[in-house]
């Protein structure tokens, strides 16, 4: 330990950690913008560009960036004086003169991290007039817009496409007044091997990278009096859009997050759960199969979309062993425009299904040609997490004080198993909890499998089923994941199955979610509620769904069956 002075005041910090770390640890905030520390991904955005954390070293008798100065014996900082609140207060000044000043239009409007400062630091005026840029909005992709008028060039971005998703889109483009960050030669992003993963949405700042916003389309489907408007909630947004509401993070809304949709005007009001029931049947037959035939091996879950577009991207090779599975929200919206739709007598055509989901790549999935066939989209529109909040109080709605209410049925039925697939983990332990008792035939006493929970982001385990070990990987982050894959391309290891989410945590951390602003323990206490609504569920295994069951019975014929083949199979494409 050493001693510095802060403040006036003395405190013993250990040697080798930063002034901002210092002033963490004696509880004085220092305002910063371009840094990010995410301890739990091991990534830390250190580029000291923004300026914005300068303090004054009076033995120094001048100004430091907090975020890379360490600090060292006797030490003394000022993190108040009038020349380092100056100092930060120019530094904001100097980003806003290159901005542009529309704040009432911009997407992130009181979400934005530049204007949160400004208001902090109290900007009354910007002295300066700095040149702006003005590239038009890239709007190519399905699912990201990127205005690179809007970047501060703080690049945290960047650091987290590069370290922690590995995929390299990112990268600084031009210089001064003109710098931005964007993809290699400012191609558009949909040239770009961009995975839409949305991770780089999820730390940005401003509004410089965003979601593609598609909740008008629902309002107009909504007031079409010809559709029959169906939506659907993935298993992630009941344990987060609280948040936007100012409930506490992991508070369970199921039961409010359907009450708003049905106020909100939807014909049916369904659960992607039901889709991700219907996926373990098909997907624990998969397995059994492969298994049993001891060949292509490891399968992968296939049911998240920026993971299946990085290998399809980066490991062609590896193609083979994906699950053919496609994801519970597109078998779903495909349940919903055959068996629905006939049992109704309600023509495919007129039917609208929107899909509410912590993700962006769903948007972009939504959209892949195997999965719009003949102008009949499984899914018609993805909103995510946010735009649904938004959507919510655009409709005058008081979220917090609705009733509970239930989802519709028949496509109502679901279960723990389903719940978990959320969280990184969930998946696979639900395909689990399915294949152990139709390889064995008993019943598991136990469903709650701990060894394949918790939030590293890369996680070995075995299962013994039957006397046999089934190994087990699971990656959450793309990083992660090329490091599975790369040990299943040269052998390394020999895994049975294996489940990889984009999104550090899984779907409860996707670039969709309420901001959770670097900090990890949000997205723990979205986990813990998963685990908590499964354990709160009658029936905690997708095969004792009873509806599932009637679905195969009435018209899908057998799990893994050719009807079931035909319409909840997919195929990948490099
Ligand atoms: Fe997920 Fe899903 S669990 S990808 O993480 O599998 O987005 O929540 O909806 O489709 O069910 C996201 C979350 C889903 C799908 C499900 C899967
Ligand atoms: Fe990189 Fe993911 Fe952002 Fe694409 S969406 S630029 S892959 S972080």
């Amino acid at each position: 330990k050493i001693s510095i002075r802060m403040n006036g005041l003395d405190y013993e910090v250990p040697l080798g950690i930063t002034i901002l770390e210092a002033a963490q640890e004696a509880g004085i905030r220092i305002p910063t913008l371009c840094h990010l520390d995410l301890h739990d991904l091991k990534m830390v955005n250190q580029t000291a560009s923004c300026r914005v954390c300068m303090v004054e070293s009076p033995g120094r008798d001048t100004l430091v960036p907090a975020c890379v100065t360490k600090v060292h014996e006797g030490m003394e900082i000022r993190t108040d004086s009038l020349k380092a609140i100056t100092a930060r207060r120019m530094a904001v000044e100097l980003l806003l003169s290159n901005h542009p000043n529309e704040c009432f239009t911009c997407p992130k409007n009181l979400q934005c991290e530049l204007q949160a400062l400004a208001a902090e630091l109290g900007v009354r005026e910007i002295r300066w007039e700095g040149e702006r840029m003005d590239y038009p909005k890239d709007i190519s992709s399905d699912a990201i817009v990127k205005d690179s008028n809007k970047c501060i060039y703080c690049r945290r971005c960047e650091t987290m496409c590069n370290e922690v998703q590995t995929c390299g889109i990112l990268s600084g483009i031009s210089r001064g007044f003109n710098a931005f960050v964007g993809p290699a030669f400012n191609i558009p992003m949909v040239e770009s091997s961009c995975t839409y993963c949305g991770q780089c949405v999820a730390v940005c700042p401003t509004a410089a990278l965003t979601e593609i916003n598609h909740s008008d389309k629902v309002w107009e489907a909504l007031n079409d009096p010809d559709k029959h408007v169906v939506v659907q909630t993935a298993p992630a947004i009941r344990v987060a859009i609280g948040e936007l509401f100012g409930m506490e993070p992991g508070t369970i809304v199921t039961g409010k997050l359907v009450s708003a949709l049905k106020r909100m005007g939807f014909d049916e009001v369904f659960d992607t759960d039901f889709g991700a029931d219907l996926t373990i049947m098909e997907e624990a037959s998969e397995l059994i199969h492969r298994i049993e035939s001891n060949k292509t091996l490891p399968i992968l879950t296939s049911c998240c979309p920026a993971w299946v577009k990085f290998i399809e991207q980066q490991f062609p090779e590896l193609l083979e062993i994906p699950s053919t599975c496609k994801s519970p929200h597109i078998m779903f919206g495909t349940i919903v425009k055959t068996y629905y739709a006939q049992k109704n007598n309600i023509d495919p055509d007129n039917i609208v299904v929107v899909s509410i989901m912590p993700c962006i790549a769903k948007k972009a999935e939504a959209k892949r040609p195997e999965l719009t066939k003949d102008e009949h989209n499984n899914v018609d529109i993805v909103v995510t997490t946010r735009e649904l909040g938004a959507m919510i109080k655009e409709a005058g709605i008081d979220f917090n004080s609705l009733p509970d209410e239930e989802y519709d049925k028949p496509l109502g039925e679901t279960t723990g198993a389903s719940v978990i697939f959320g969280t990184t983990g969930g998946v696979i332990e639900a395909a689990v909890r399915t294949a152990y008792e139709w390889i064995t035939g008993e019943q598991l006493g136990n469903v709650e499998f701990e060894q394949l929970r918790g939030s590293d982001g890369l996680r070995k385990a075995s299962v013994n089923i039957a006397g046999k070990e089934i190994k087990i990987g699971i990656a959450s982050g793309l990083g992660n994941a090329r490091e599975l894959l790369e040990e299943i391309r040269d052998g390394k290891n020999e895994y049975h199955a294996i489940e990889i989410m984009a999104c550090p945590g899984g779907c409860i951390g996707g670039g969709g979610q309420p901001y959770h602003h670097g900090n990890y323990e949000i997205v723990k206490k979205r986990q813990q509620a998963l685990y908590q609504e499964d354990r709160n569920k009658k029936i905690r295994k997708s095969h004792e769904n009873s509806e599932i069951l009637k679905l195969y019975k009435e018209f899908l014929g057998k799990p893994y069956g050719e009807m079931a083949h035909e319409l909840l199979h997919t195929h990948f494409e490099e």
